[in-house]
């Protein structure tokens, strides 16, 4: 491997860890815990894993002797920076706990399970990929374990290698994949505890024990360092709208942090989309309307955020969606063998509702082609393939040529689009993601120790100094509800959506039109690894305006 020399550089980065962690631990177990929803579903479908007390590690007076264990890790989903410290912290944490640990990486995610394929991460191993971003230590993917017969072959091979626990670094839906293999492995009596770690970018698996997923705070400088020299260069060239789709899946956050960074004119928040019920028109409208009004002060420039998952809030393309998950989940193979994207979309148009049917005709043809692309294995609509940005500058252009027509609009409107996605998610992690992480996997090594399984590792209190940070676990059954997947109900984590009476969308809010008639960007600039404390370890708005600080 050829390192750059800031690699070289934060080689010898040492995370700061919680003083709880830094000495002898000790164990402190809290109440009984229920799911967020469907409690009598998810007790019946979790008997072993449901109910189990929220976990604080905290300082101890004595050093404990902990069994050896031979424990897997897998990274799941997308990539996230930070995976590789968690990983670093798992490993140098199962070595506290015993000289004698040892620790396998699955490879290419939960599929190198099933199919054995794995190698032992070694201090020689590991050492390379200290606070760097990328999950190439050992791969991830997509691949959902849901039949028994794959469960099996997970018991099969962690026996054969001897390995007592694994850990499922994810998000949402793989450490929901996590907890069911925890219940079956408790059901089946198969001595394999597994334990989560709340990873993606997209901040949306939070709760009130989980105070944000890895990978959001380096992702959203990332993009809002981008997002920055863009509006620097609009501000200066003052002769485009740039229209900038960014990551997050159904869940607003990056783009509602990314604007509370950078202060753009315009900023789209799916959740309020969908609480106004506004259609794909009336957001058209509102752009134009500001483009208008922006026009008549002289400036004829200016930027605009999108969330990737907007359409799936706008309520008519929402119930267009959620039809055609069910029909492309029904007729897969009838599907699947049509030879053109037209004939596809006209057998699908069939079997739509009128008055999807109506909204699906009239989409521009590449738009509706995105819509039916293939489902992720969760059942989730591919919205990071679906440009919304570009559909989005023709309609503002053809909304404002009528407005044109009519007088009611003398400037210019020249759109770019952009889409900010993977760039960030492998991002060099920020020192917070870096410290953070850490701490995550040495807690991660500390639950498995302690014998627990179906936690998920957390610590809290995160806008405070690393030294107060409080590190735990908490049940993966209490984060759950049941919801509609592949067309069935499904015990899954709730996904955590902006909250429109929270603070961070209500500091957009209050500020939104000055935003938007002013030039009020904000410049944040790169990443800093190294300087001032208030450049380097703050974290994002969303976090501290949360917890008020
Ligand atoms: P996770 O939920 O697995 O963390 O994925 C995050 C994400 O980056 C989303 O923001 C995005 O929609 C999706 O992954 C893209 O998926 P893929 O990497 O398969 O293209």
């Amino acid at each position: 491997m050829v390192k750059s020399p800031l690699q070289i550089a934060r080689e010898s980065y040492f995370p700061k860890l919680p003083a709880s962690l830094k000495g002898a631990v000790k164990i402190v177990e809290g109440n009984k815990t229920e799911s967020v929803a469907d409690q009598a579903d998810i007790k019946k479908m979790f008997p072993n894993t449901y109910g189990m007390p929220v976990i604080t590690f905290e300082s101890g007076s004595e050093s404990k002797e902990y069994p050896a264990v031979k424990v897997g890790v897998i990274l799941s989903g997308g990539q996230a920076p930070g995976g590789h410290n968690v990983i670093s912290g798992l490993f140098d944490g199962l070595l506290n706990c015993n000289k004698e640990n040892k620790l396998f990486g699955f490879l290419g995610g939960p599929s190198g399970l099933t199919d054995n394929q794995f190698v032992e991460l070694t201090a020689e191993v590991v050492d390379h990929y200290r606070n760097t971003g990328g999950f190439d230590i050992i791969g991830s993917g997509r691949t959902k374990l849901e039949e028994e017969a794959q469960f099996d072959k997970v018991i099969e091979n962690c026996k054969a290698l001897g390995i007592n626990a694994l850990v499922v670094i994810g998000g949402d839906d793989s450490n929901t994949n996590a907890c069911v293999l925890a219940e079956y492995f408790l059901q089946k009596k198969a001595g394999i505890q597994v334990i989560g770690v709340p990873k993606t970018i997209d901040g949306d698996l939070k709760n009130e024990v989980v105070e944000t997923s890895f990978g959001f705070d380096t992702a959203c400088k990332t993009y809002s360092e981008l997002i920055g020299n863009i509006q620097r260069d609009a501000n200066s060239a003052k002769k485009y709208y740039h229209f900038i789709r960014l990551m997050g899946r159904s869940a607003s956050h990056i783009c509602l942090e990314c604007a509370l960074q950078t202060q753009p004119n315009i900023t789209i928040i799916s959740e309020e989309v969908e609480a106004k019920g506004l259609t794909l028109d009336d957001i058209v409208d509102y752009i134009a309307d500001i483009v208008v009004k922006r026009a008549e002060n002289g400036d004829n420039f200016g930027t605009i955020l999108i969330p990737e998952g907007v359409v799936e809030f706008v309520p008519a393309m929402k119930k267009l969606i959620s039809e055609l998950n069910d029909i492309l989940a029904k007729h897969e193979t009838e599907v699947n063998v049509l030879d053109s994207n037209k004939d596809r979309r006209d057998f699908v148009a069939t079997k739509l509702t009128e008055e999807s049917a109506t909204v699906f005709t009239h989409l521009p043809n590449s738009f509706a082609n995105q819509l039916m692309l293939d489902r992720d294995p969760h059942g989730n609509v591919q919205v990071s393939a679906i440009e919304t940005e570009k559909l989005l500058i023709d309609m503002v252009k053809a909304r404002l040529k009528k407005l044109k027509k009519s007088g009611d609009f003398s400037g210019k409107f020249g759109g770019l689009g952009h889409f900010f996605g993977y760039e960030g998610r492998c991002a060099t992690p920020s020192n917070f993601d870096a410290d953070y992480c850490y701490s995550l996997g040495i807690t991660a090594s500390l639950l498995i120790s302690e014998g627990k399984s179906g936690y998920m590792a957390s610590v809290k209190n995160l806008t405070a100094p690393a030294e107060e940070w409080i590190p735990g676990g908490a049940p993966i059954t209490m984060m759950m509800n049941m919801e509609k997947r592949h067309g069935a109900m499904k015990p899954v984590i709730q996904k955590a959506l902006v909250v429109l009476d929270g603070a961070p969308f209500k500091k957009l809010d209050e500020n939104r039109e000055d935003w938007a008639m002013g030039t009020k960007y904000v410049y944040p600039g790169p990443i800093q690894y190294f300087g001032p404390k208030e450049v380097c370890d703050t974290t994002t708005h969303t976090l501290r305006l949360e917890q008020a600080k």
